[in-house]
């Protein structure tokens, strides 16, 4: 492994930054593209990056963008990869409502950029490139579950056809060129890097808040929708799995049990004693357009081809979250506290 060079683009993200704990511990040579941001957007990954210019440096850093061909092409001939995951994405599905050109440059055109300049360099005599492409159980959108590789996908969001054409990207350059693409197709995975306006961490975080007073009431859109939710440290090892297979090939990546976010919102208000029922309301903007009802996946291939088989239940998850957001509240509370010692009476009570 110590020669093996991998390139992740979307480190940034919740996804790339376990991954990239899992490629170091690997022994790759580990490269990330992140987008110039006007604040720092490297949160998830600040604990495993190092000052270049310090001995041991583990994770290089490339700024690049999906929506930049040319950089995407230089960043590949200057890494010269073995495996490059594509899990860059404009990743929220009800923001691809408002914003649907935008994430479809990102996520369709995107992958289709990538996988030609993966194309052109070994065309151009770079070694043999293996790409991991994000695709999503979105893509399957109404069809009816149990979903596997074999049912047919009905996608309901700009996202959805966005990362379907993705999909189809791949299989094409696969069939057309011998190009080792595979294509993940994961259910919902959530952790505590987990983005706050993805529907389980919204709940862990309010949870905890209003547990210690922080806040009083959470805005949440449609409590039906059912979901297949495993642990995103469990799903990457899928995603390494892929790329170490003989062929490339489609899988699917679940846990095989789904919930409802009614189900998520009471595991987690219950496990710190709260009643969720008094603190939730609806807000009709947090509806989508179209929804996607039921998700619920057969991982039976990925187990049989890949070995791979979710090491974390349900429960554990929100387990998980919860405690971990528990923490970042106390923390918050602690330097509430901090900033009103030394107040009047009567600051105290305007802060
Ligand atoms: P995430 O937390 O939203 O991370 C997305 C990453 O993509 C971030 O690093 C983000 O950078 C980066 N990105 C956004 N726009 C980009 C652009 N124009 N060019 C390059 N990079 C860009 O998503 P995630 O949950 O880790 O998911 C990883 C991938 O798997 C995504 O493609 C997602 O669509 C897909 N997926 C996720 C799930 C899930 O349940 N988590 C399930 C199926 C598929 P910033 O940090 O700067 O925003
Ligand atoms: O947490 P969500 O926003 O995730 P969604 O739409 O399932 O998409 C996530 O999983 C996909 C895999 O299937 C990924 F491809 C995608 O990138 C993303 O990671 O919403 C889950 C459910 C939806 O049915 C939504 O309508 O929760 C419902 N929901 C109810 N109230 C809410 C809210 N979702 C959000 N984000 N915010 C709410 O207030």
């Amino acid at each position: 492994m110590a020669n093996k060079r991998a390139l992740i683009i979307g480190v940034t993200g919740q996804d790339g930054s376990y991954l990239a704990e899992l490629l170091i511990e690997k022994g790759y040579e580990l490269h990330g593209i992140v987008r110039r941001a006007s604040t720092f957007n490297t949160g998830r990954i600040d604990h495993i990056y190092r000052d270049p210019h310090e001995a041991g440096a583990t994770l290089k850093l490339h700024y690049g963008d999906l929506a930049d061909g040319t950089g995407l092409r230089r960043i590949i001939e200057k890494v010269r990869p073995h495996e490059i995951y594509n899990l860059g994405a404009q990743s929220h599905v009800r923001v691809s409502f408002d914003e649907p050109e935008y994430t479809a440059d990102v996520v369709a055109t995107g992958a289709l950029r990538l996988l030609e300049a993966v194309r052109d360099h070994m065309a151009g005599g770079g070694e043999a490139v293996r790409v991991y492409q994000a695709g999503s159980s979105e893509m399957f959108g109404s069809a009816a579950p149990p979903q596997s590789e074999a049912t047919p996908f009905h996608p309901r969001s700009p996202y959805a056809v966005s990362k379907l054409a993705a999909h189809y990207f791949a299989i094409n350059y696969r069939e057309a060129y011998g190009m080792f693409v595979s294509n993940g197709i994961l259910f919902n995975h959530e952790s505590p890097r987990r983005g706050e306006t993805f529907v389980t961490r919204k709940i862990t975080r309010a949870a905890a808040r209003i547990k210690l007073g922080l806040e009083r009431k959470l805005y949440l859109g449609n409590l039906d929708a059912k979901r297949d939710w495993g642990y995103a440290k469990d799903y990457v090892e899928a995603m390494w799995l892929m790329l170490q297979a003989d062929a490339p090939d489609d899988f699917v990546v679940a846990t095989g049990e789904s919930y409802s976010v009614r189900d998520f919102l009471g595991r987690a208000f219950g496990s710190l004693d709260l009643d969720w029922q008094q603190y939730v309301e609806i807000d009709p903007r947090y509806f989508r357009p179209s929804e996607v009802d039921h998700l619920h996946g057969d991982a039976s291939k990925a187990h049989a081809k890949l070995g791979w088989k979710p090491r974390t239940t349900f429960d554990e998850l929100v387990k998980i979250m919860v405690n971990y957001d528990l923490d970042r509240a106390r923390r918050d509370v602690a330097i509430r506290d901090a900033r009103l010692e030394g107040r009047s009476g009567s600051e105290r009570d305007e802060w």
